[in-house]
């Protein structure tokens, strides 16, 4: 089983290369047969070259460098995480930020969920075990609150799914036709699996606030992004009236 971590990046050259050594040095550890996909979009800064450098020592670092375009406005996460899977060649696939976010500790999790018949496994920052650590309060209300809201519309019982970090089986990727170019990938990604029937599971997750580098965040244009994505999915999975047999 291989295992192909995506890691998405945008002006990170404080972080991307403890990153990246992070993830090798886990995958290297646990003997785990693994490629590292890094996607950088637009940055002005070296994380390109860094990525460049570190990749031609280690064979199994294989950067994409999409967008060089810094004009290009607006988040393109969710475009560089779709690139990144399109290019893996693993069969299980992790999803894990460039800012040094997330806890190796729960990849090992997430794996073994995938090889227990799991689909898409999310690192949970809002189930019991997990913790939103050194989170801005405004951004934990906000995230918890978009699942809080997807619980109510959809009935999804996982307790994050704004949060992108997540591990999933490959092959289940493409029949979803994820669209949301941002943020809202993640939103997206849960609930189109969830309408498909597939089996959702969750680990928790303790998350670190990024000491190093510039966010990506803008408060408005994620809560519009959320709000419109949520509904058109209401519309498309709940209201939409059914076709005759
Ligand atoms: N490829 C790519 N990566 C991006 C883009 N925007 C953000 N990222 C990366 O996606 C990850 C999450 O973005 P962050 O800026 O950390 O967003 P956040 O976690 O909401 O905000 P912070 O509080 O700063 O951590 C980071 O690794 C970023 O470098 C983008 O447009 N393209
Ligand atoms: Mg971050």
């Amino acid at each position: 089983m291989t295992v192909s971590f995506i890691i998405p990046f945008h002006n990170e050259e404080k972080n991307c290369r403890s990153m990246v050594t992070r993830v090798d040095k886990f995958a290297h550890t646990n003997k785990l047969n693994y490629e590292i996909i890094p996607v950088d979009d637009r940055s002005t800064d070296r994380t390109a070259e860094i990525l460049a450098e570190i990749s031609q020592k280690n064979g199994k670092i294989k950067p994409v460098y999409r967008i060089k375009d810094s004009r290009k406005l607006g988040n393109t996460m969710g475009k560089a995480l779709i690139a990144g899977t399109n290019k893996a060649i693993g069969e299980f696939v992790i999803w894990t930020m460039g800012d040094l976010a997330d806890s190796t500790v729960t990849y090992k999790e997430i794996i073994n969920k995938l090889y227990n018949n799991y689909d898409l496994v999310f690192g949970s920052r809002y189930m019991p075990g997990g913790s939103w650590g050194n989170l801005d309060p405004l951004k934990a209300f906000l995230s918890s609150s978009g699942t809080r809201l997807a619980r109510i519309l959809f009935g999804i019982k996982v307790h994050d799914i704004t949060n992108a970090f997540r591990g999933f089986r490959r092959d289940i990727f493409n029949s979803l036709k994820l669209e949301e170019t941002g943020f809202s990938i993640s939103p997206e990604f849960a609930i189109k699996a969830y309408f498909k029937g597939l089996k959702l599971g969750e680990v928790p997750t303790t998350y670190t606030n990024r000491v190093e580098g510039v966010s990506s965040f803008k408060l408005y244009q994620m809560t519009h992004s959320y709000i419109f994505l949520y509904l058109k999915l209401f519309f498309k999975y709940k209201l939409k009236p059914h076709k005759l047999p």
